[in-house]
């Protein structure tokens, strides 16, 4: 018998694991992928992070195995995915229920099941709960449910597990308090107990203030390129003063959170949700903009060849390889529809053949442009900077601090 059962060994559940085990927890992983399942047994981490590889050689010196079938424990903590209706904005529990299912069916009496998973608020009531109930156990008595919902943020994984705060959500104190201990074997972050939908709703909230802000910056590169203004000096000087924190613009929000949870509560609460719902479509609107300011530079500077253009970076953000809801796919769609191809694609971090007019390696990319547009700040760019002289270039991230250089 496993201490945790860890289901669903993706971006959140893979490093979950790795923490819990390489803290002296008796961890089973379980993902339904056999590939990934074979390559984490053959010692290999399925996706780049920093710090992942150490983590899992420490996990690997604790105590870790993993499975395709999901295995007897005490904790399951279920980290799958959670995808939104694109036409209701409602979120689809279905692959939490299928776990949640699938853990019913081999757990212990009085197992706790603990959902990580990001949910829109009231899922576990409208539907984790009633499920449980219908397969005949008594949730508080046979089961206990918790949300405790990730908050790590990509490319500083492991370091934000141990150093965040956690909350976790249940129906009793005392629930809460043995799922605390679990979590405390690692984190060193303040963990807070709430109630159940209390922690759906913070977790929501948290994510839907950052897409919030980051629109407000966009909006502020629109309206600064109206007069000539660089946007990132009038924000850097307007966070200088001491309660104001403006993040920063760029060519759209990408990723599985961000640009995701808001519409949780757009879906669930539309008439409620004005500034929320508004402040989706800006920044979902950014990859146009950057389409637009690509044709006012070159035609500004008489540039007619548009193979001649590349956009660097299909990432959603700098130095991960995840791909989800990337402002680069975004920007190409819209390509599709309105403007043709013809223009190349490079990300140092991503198979090279995502998206056609990609090219391979970096030297080809920079023979193959005149005019480069930075959609993501990977280090790789800026550690080869001096290499993009020469070059016209637009720089989404203010990443570029060469003279000459355009901005949003
Ligand atoms: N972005 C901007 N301007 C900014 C900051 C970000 O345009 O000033 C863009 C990024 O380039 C990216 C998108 O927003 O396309 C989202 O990036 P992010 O770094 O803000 O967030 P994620 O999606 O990588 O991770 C977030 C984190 N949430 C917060 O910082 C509040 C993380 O803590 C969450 O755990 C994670 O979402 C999640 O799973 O919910």
């Amino acid at each position: 018998m496993y201490e945790v059962c860890v289901v669903g060994l993706g971006y959140i559940g893979l490093p979950t694991a790795l923490m819990l085990a390489a803290h002296g927890n008796r961890v089973a992983g379980v993902d339904y992928d056999t590939h990934l399942i074979e390559t984490l047994r053959s010692g290999k981490v399925t996706f780049q992070e920093d710090g992942l590889e150490a983590l899992f050689a420490q996990a690997l010196s604790g105590d870790i195995q993993f499975f395709t079938e999901y295995q007897k424990a005490n904790y399951y903590i279920v980290a799958v995915p959670t995808p939104f209706d694109k036409d209701t904005k409602k979120i689809d529990p279905s692959y939490v229920i299928n776990a949640v299912g699938s853990v019913l069916d081999v757990c212990p009496k009085s197992a706790v099941i603990i959902i990580e998973s990001t949910i829109s608020p009231g899922t576990i009531n409208k539907f984790v709960r009633p499920f449980i109930q219908s397969r005949g156990f008594s949730v508080g008595d046979d089961i206990h449910l918790v949300h405790a919902p990730e908050r790590i943020i990509p490319g500083a994984m492991i370091r934000e597990l141990k150093q965040n705060s956690r909350i976790i959500g249940s129906d009793s104190k005392e629930t809460g308090e043995v799922v605390r201990k679990i979590y405390a074997t690692f984190c060193e972050g303040e963990i807070i107990l709430t109630d159940i939908h209390s922690a759906e709703m913070s977790k929501v909230v948290e994510n839907t203030f950052r897409d919030v802000n980051i629109a407000f910056a966009n909006e502020l590169a629109k309206i600064c390129r109206q007069d000539n203004l660089d946007v990132y000096e009038i924000i850097r000087i307007a966070n200088m003063h001491p309660r104001v924190n403006i993040l920063s613009p760029g060519p759209g929000v990408g990723g599985h959170c961000i640009s995701v949870d808001p519409w949780f509560l757009v879906g669930d609460y539309p008439g409620l949700s004005l500034l929320i719902h508004e402040a989706r479509k800006i920044n979902d609107s950014m990859p146009a903009f950057v389409l637009q300011r690509v044709h006012e530079i070159m035609k500004e500077n008489n540039l007619t060849d548009i193979s001649r253009v590349g956009f660097y970076g299909i990432t959603y953000k700098e130095d991960v390889d995840d791909i989800r809801e990337s402002p680069t796919l975004q920007l190409f769609e819209i390509m599709q529809k309105h403007l043709g191809g013809g223009v190349k694609f490079y990300d140092p971090l991503c198979k090279p053949d995502i998206l056609p007019g990609q090219v391979a390696d970096f030297d080809t990319f920079l023979d193959s442009c005149d005019i480069i547009v930075i959609m993501v700040g990977h280090k790789q760019i800026l550690n080869n900077m001096p290499r993009l002289e020469g070059k016209w270039i637009l720089d989404t991230r203010d990443v570029c601090k060469m003279p000459g250089v355009f901005k949003l």
